[in-house]
């Protein structure tokens, strides 16, 4: 699979087509990146949710968490999720984001990667409340993993990114409409790893 970004040094947005992707890898320094890390996994209230998926229920392969500026819940995969009250250190880190994207967000996804069993499949954040072509904005900590993504009709368009520590990832446009992305497992030995995505809950 074609590598986007293999050198990790380059804030680019590719040409995909039906959808737009940014990224930045040293969004957040090195030093803030390390911070945010610990203070998330060990304050963050990590829940383990099942979700159903076509009538059948599993454990979620990760941890997550919900944070919200408001108190409106947020559903996907029939798990109905409440937010807790956004946190000091989460609002920087928003306002952070809101600088860079030109763009608000009221809402918050945690999710925390053990290790390499733990994962995300193939989805879209296409959830109604998110709007018709929703911007989400991903902040990785820890553990780089790779992202996958791949055109629900053009079979040859399939991508990956390794997502760095302290690392901006920006979806956009029609990208929810066209394109699945998942968070493969691996057998390789990993660390922990902390995804946030940024969300408009309308
Ligand atoms: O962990 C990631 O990088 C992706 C997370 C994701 O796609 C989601 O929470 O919807
Ligand atoms: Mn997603």
């Amino acid at each position: 699979m074609l590598e986007l970004f293999p050198e990790n040094n380059t804030v680019l947005s590719p040409s995909i087509p039906d959808g737009k992707i940014f990224y930045y890898p040293t969004f957040l320094s090195k030093k803030e990146a390390d911070l945010l890390y610990a203070v998330f996994l060990e304050t963050t209230p990590w829940q383990k949710d099942n979700i159903t998926i076509y009538g059948k229920t599993y454990a979620q392969p990760r941890l997550t968490s919900l944070y919200g500026l408001n108190e409106k819940p947020y559903s996907y995969s029939n798990i109905s999720m409440h937010p807790n009250p956004m946190t000091p250190i989460l609002k920087d880190l928003l306002s952070k984001i809101e600088n860079k994207t030109e763009h608000s967000f009221n809402a918050v996804l945690l999710n925390l990667y053990r290790d390499g069993k733990d994962s995300n499949g193939w989805h879209a954040d296409n959830e109604k409340e998110l709007g018709e072509n929703p911007i989400i904005a991903s902040i990785s900590l820890g553990q780089e993993r790779y992202f996958h993504l791949k055109h629900r009709e053009i079979k040859e368009e399939r991508f990956k990114i390794k997502l760095a520590h302290g690392s901006l990832l920006l979806m956009a446009g029609a990208l929810q409409h066209h394109w699945l992305h998942q968070i493969p497992k691996t057998t390789r030995p990993l660390k922990q790893r902390i995804n946030l995505t940024f969300r408009n809950i309308k």
